[in-house]
């Protein structure tokens, strides 16, 4: 019973997601969910992700979190539209949803804009449970984080794009095996495209840079041969 209750729910957000799907498609808007643990440096990542991709692309945000604006008050600061969900008004829900992503996006203008970023709510699990109509997906993983977290949480590891290995400037202070966490990574997801960076020093995110932007171009195309 329990069983048939959980399919249910996902079978709902599901068809939500594709919805979603359809209406960025209608848009032209490339969507990437971004997820990771609390404190991997998402929001950090994104902060100096939108300063290199705009003007020229130009983009908007949703950030999810159970409380407070932090995040969207340090990423509004680029200039880019954002929007800031807050699960605890509807449960303290740990990871984003269909249906909250569609409500999202019918309040952020998106006429115009080529890249939707959506941060997930901080959590390893449940954000990999849920389709929420994007089109890549990026999982940001930090060295301090310790290299067996690919093995231990392998969902998320296997619907993702691309990882992200964050803080390799710590890497001098640490006894991570930066060799042991690429192979894990490797071991749940052989196709996964990984890129090691730091937020902080900027190291790494050319690499990270022309992949968003080789996906948008790939989308367009696509989009335009439809
Ligand atoms: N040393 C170092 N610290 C980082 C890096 N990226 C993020 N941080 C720090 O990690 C903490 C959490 O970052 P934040 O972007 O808020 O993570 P989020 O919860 O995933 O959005 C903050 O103190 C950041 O300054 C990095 O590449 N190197
Ligand atoms: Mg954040």
């Amino acid at each position: 019973m329990e069983v048939k209750v959980l399919r249910k729910v996902l079978d709902v957000n599901d068809t939500i997601a594709e919805q979603n799907r359809h209406y960025f498609e209608k848009k032209g808007v490339f969507v990437l969910n971004v997820m990771s643990a609390p404190g991997a440096g998402k929001t950090t990542i994104l902060e100096k992700t939108l300063t290199s991709l705009m003007p020229k692309i130009k983009c908007a945000v949703i950030v999810g979190d159970i409380c407070t604006t932090n995040d969207a008050d340090r990423l509004s600061k680029s200039g880019v539209p954002v929007i800031q969900i807050n699960t605890d008004q509807f449960g303290g829900d740990c990871h984003l949803a269909a249906h909250v992503i569609q409500r999202a996006a019918s309040e952020i203008q998106l006429d115009g804009i080529d890249l939707l970023i959506i941060e997930n709510i901080g959590n390893l699990v449940c954000p990999a449970e849920f389709d929420i109509g994007e089109h890549k997906r990026v999982v940001v993983l930090s060295v301090t984080e310790g290299e067996d977290k690919p093995v231990k949480y392998p969902l998320m590891f296997r619907v993702c794009h691309t990882a992200l290995i964050n803080k390799i400037d710590l890497l001098p202070y640490l006894d991570a095996d930066i060799q042991l966490l690429r192979n894990n990574i490797a071991q749940i997801n052989p196709e996964i495209n990984q890129i090691e960076l730091s937020a902080k020093t900027g190291i790494g995110f050319k690499e990270w840079i022309t992949w968003i932007e080789d996906q948008i171009k790939l989308y367009q195309k696509t989009r335009n041969c439809a």
